[in-house]
């Protein structure tokens, strides 16, 4: 095999082959794998490559996924269900047992405070989303209303600005773009686009095509770049606002574009805030040269095609909704959508994200973009004696005692909870704080599929296929929620039989039989996810996959844009079965629709159908913001971004700290100034303290740091077990951070803007 260093391009015959396709879960691209299992229980996930076959990936994959069998094989993966004993030790329980007390538990807290009380966190992370699926039976049985997950501690904001400004999301198409900007994102190692490296180098090494990188750090996708502005850590709102503002008075912006699509008035609103903004004092504020300022926008207003793409660098850092808000500017203002190389509004199947709000939180009034309640005010809604506070909760493949602001006070309000469920394969940071532990079959070990399906203008969806029995005790979550149903009466097996029966008969019938017994049945619909999966005949491999019939037949119903074009024509029930066998039938993923570039106009789904380019609240944040004075604090000099992304991180999917193969340590970076200042040299001890906490961190003195500027790897600070022991390697960021530091609009957390100081330690 000829692996070249991130990417591996080789044709196999899958008729004779061993190799089995399946997929990355270690970031939103899940990129098309190809594994061959070996090891002398046959259970290893001993070679794995990028999958030819696979529709957007095409045989890209990056260095990481190659150890994926330190996910499958871990040691500390949970085999049996657990029930926290009196004294906080756990002891091993049988399923039955495990579901009866489960049901019964929740079913009190329902009793006693209502279903709305108990809350949901999670249901999915990188590479599965099967789980949330099938959670919402549960949910809906328990009458459970309030939920959360890792999108409402990043992407709200920009769902919400979105969603006021066009009435959808949208994403970029850099394969095509002739000037690309990312804001506040290293691709190069956190990908999130397809192909992220050669579509870098792409871009990079054609001289008719420009790469902007706005980042305080020179990251690896910033050295690439034709353009690096590197701001200062928090200064995106002012960099942001002198680029709109050069594109003004230089005249860059599209006029046919605005005339055809913005609504009327809102052009001369933005204008007139435009014309508030000092551009020198801007450009000083946000700690770039004025003329590189000048270059950036003269490439932006030049451009065929602009893409662009902001991510944790500005949506975890103050002013992060208003800098999604001028980036959306920016996108508008330079008409940059409907065209090839522009953005888009994607065609998912599954709406995993909505900007909408609906409703607002029981406890603190927070709006609720997309349903979510932002993590940031989680803790607060547990730990206050309100009456509508959350009493018990079910946490499903996410680590919120890891992964949200102020650790110390998640375990508080987790602790705080009447009961407290985790569904998980590992023994996690939250499954230790849990009053009952399932565990669940690992990601190769049942059918799994993301809705991370944004692409354009083929959009392509995978069902992975069961690889692995499962591990003897562990369930599939699809399982786990079905037995939990059946445990709290929500349905039975009378309901089933004539589902059952039409399935013997044809999927015609089935169908048939779904649509008139289930889903016109008040009580049966919500719990559709678990007679799917009860009552679909499905070969093992691709059971838990039977959610799908449902989610695909709601896209076909809906209008999806595209699902005929790629051959899943006919009426919505027709279309949908078309889809689903074809889902099965090709288990390296399927194009499920096709789109052309059409202008914006069939994408602006406003209630007037124009681009809203005037919002209120955000002009009134800007205005305030463009004549703050920049803060300081002489105590925490520092700038520490808790969480960046690097080569071997992957969220805490990956919990064996031997899976790394750089960085083993999770170092604190420092530029060579602040180094020297210090005394320290790489390697040495630092500790890193701010208003929450204090950790000591080996130093990784680098030049491709700002001054002032700090920064700590994502996922780290995981126990796992080496022999006897369980020594935790690195630094837990949510030791450090606080929840109350978060956006006013939407309450997502500025972990990259954790305010610190530092102080070598004698090596002892
Ligand atoms: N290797 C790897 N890849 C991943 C993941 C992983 O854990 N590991 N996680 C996945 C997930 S869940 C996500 S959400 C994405 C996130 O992907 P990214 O957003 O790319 O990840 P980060 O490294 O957290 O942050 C990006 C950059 O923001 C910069 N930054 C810090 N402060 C500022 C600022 O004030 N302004 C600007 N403009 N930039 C700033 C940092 O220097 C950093 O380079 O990555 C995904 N991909
Ligand atoms: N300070 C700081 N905090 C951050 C970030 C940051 O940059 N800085 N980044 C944030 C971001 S963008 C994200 S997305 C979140 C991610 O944080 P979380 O949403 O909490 O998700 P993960 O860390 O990916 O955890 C996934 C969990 O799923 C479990 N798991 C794996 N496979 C399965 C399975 O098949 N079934 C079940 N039931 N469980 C499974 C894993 O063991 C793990 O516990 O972290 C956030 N936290
Ligand atoms: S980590 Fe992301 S980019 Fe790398 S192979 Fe996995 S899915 Fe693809
Ligand atoms: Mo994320």
């Amino acid at each position: 095999m000829v692996a070249q260093k991130d990417q591996i391009f080789e044709h196999v015959d899958m008729e004779t082959s061993d190799w089995k396709p399946t997929a990355c879960i270690l970031c939103e691209c899940n990129c098309g794998l190809e594994v061959q299992l070996g090891g002398e229980d046959g259970r290893r996930l001993v070679r794995l490559r990028g999958d030819k076959r696979h529709p957007i990936s095409r045989g890209y994959a990056c260095e990481k996924p190659h150890r994926l069998d330190h996910y499958q094989n871990a040691n500390d993966r949970l085999t049996t269900p657990l029930r926290r004993r009196e004294d906080g030790t756990f002891e091993a329980i049988d399923w039955d047992t495990a579901i009866t007390e489960v049901a019964a538990r929740l079913g009190a807290v329902k009793e006693a405070h209502g279903g709305e009380s108990i809350f949901y966190y999670g249901g999915g992370g990188q590479g599965n989303h099967l789980p949330g699926t099938y959670a919402t039976a549960t949910r809906r049985a328990l009458g459970s209303r309030y939920r959360s997950s890792a999108l409402a501690q990043e992407k709200t904001g920009e769902f919400w600005i979105s969603h006021r400004m066009m009435g959808s999301i949208t994403r970029a198409d850099f394969e095509h773009c002739d000037v690309g900007l990312f804001l506040g994102k290293n691709p190069w190692q956190s990908h999130s686009i397809p192909r992220a490296r050669v579509t870098l180098r792409e871009i990079a090494r054609d001289p008719d095509r420009t790469l902007i990188v706005v980042d305080p750090r020179r990251t690896e996708t910033a050295a690439l770049a034709d353009i690096h502005l590197q701001v200062v850590p928090g200064g995106d709102p002012w960099l942001m606002s002198a680029l709109l503002a050069i594109l003004i008075e230089t005249d860059g912006i599209d006029h046919d574009f605005l005339a055809e699509h913005a609504r009327e008035g809102d052009l001369d609103t933005v204008r007139q805030a435009i014309a508030a903004v000092d551009i020198a004092d801007a450009c000083a504020r946000a700690g770039v040269e004025e003329a590189l300022v000048r270059q950036t926008a003269a490439a932006i207003a030049g451009a065929n095609a602009f893409a662009s793409f902001e991510d944790l660098g500005v949506q975890m850092s103050p002013g992060s909704t208003l800098v999604s808000y001028l980036h959306r500017l920016l996108v508008f203002l330079t008409g940059s959508v409907g065209k090839a190389g522009t953005h888009y509004a994607p065609t998912t199947l599954a709406d995993i994200a909505s900007g909408a709000v609906k409703r607002n939180s029981p406890v603190m009034d927070a709006p609720l973009v997309g349903g979510l309640v932002p993590c940031n005010m989680i803790a607060e809604e547990i730990l206050t004696d309100h009456d509508a506070r959350y009493r018990a909760m079910i946490v499903e493949a996410a680590n919120p005692a890891h992964s949200l602001a102020d650790s110390q006070r998640m375990r508080e309000a987790l602790g705080a909870l009447d009961t407290l469920v985790v569904i998980d394969v590992a023994m996690t940071e939250t499954a230790k704080l849990a009053d009952y532990v399932l565990p669940a079959s690992s990601q190769f070990e049942k059918a799994e599929a993301t809705f991370f399906n944004f692409e354009f203008p083929n959009n392509a969806f995978q069902l992975r296929q069961r690889l692995l029995d499962p591990v003897p005790g562990t369930l599939p979550e699809a399982e786990i929620h079905a037995r939990i149903c059946e445990a709290l009466g929500a349905f039975n097996d009378d309901d089933l039989a004539p589902l059952r029966e039409a399935a013997a008969q044809s999927m015609e019938a089935y169908g048939q039989a779904m649509m008139m017994r289930v889903l016109s049945n008040a009580r049966l619909a919500p719990l559709a996810p678990v007679i799917l999966y009860r009552t679909l005949p499905l070969p093992d491999e691709a059971r838990e996959g039977a959610v799908l019939l449902g989610i695909v037949l709601k896209a076909a119903l809906s209008g999806a844009d595209g699902l005929a074009a790629a051959g899943f024509d006919g009426p919505p029930m027709v279309a949908a079965g078309k889809l689903f066998q074809a889902i099965l039938e090709n288990p390296a993923g399927v194009v499920y629709s096709k789109g052309e570039w059409k202008g914006a106009g069939p994408w602006i789904k406003t209630a007037d159908r124009t681009l809203h380019l005037a919002l209120p609240d955000m002009l009134e944040a800007w205005a305030s913001t463009l004549s703050q004075e920049p803060t300081r604090d002489d105590a925490f000099p520092f700038v520490l971004s808790a969480g960046e992304r690097r080569s071997f991180t992957a969220n805490t999917i990956m919990r064996d700290p031997a899976w790394r193969k750089k960085d083993p340590h999770g170092t604190l970076r420092i530029s060579p100034d602040d180094a020297q200042s210090l005394g320290v040299v790489s390697g040495d001890p630092v500790r890193v303290t701010t208003k929450r906490g204090s950790a000591t961190v080996p130093a990784e003195v680098s030049d491709t740091m700002r001054p002032g500027h700090i920064s700590l790897p994502n996922g780290l600070g995981l126990r796992y077990p080496d022999g006897d022991s369980m020594p935790a390697t690195g630094v837990a960021p949510n030791e450090l951070t606080a929840s109350e530091d978060r956006d006013p609009f939407v309450g997502t957390p500025w972990h990259k803007h954790v305010r610190a100081r530092l102080e070598a330690v004698a090596a002892s």
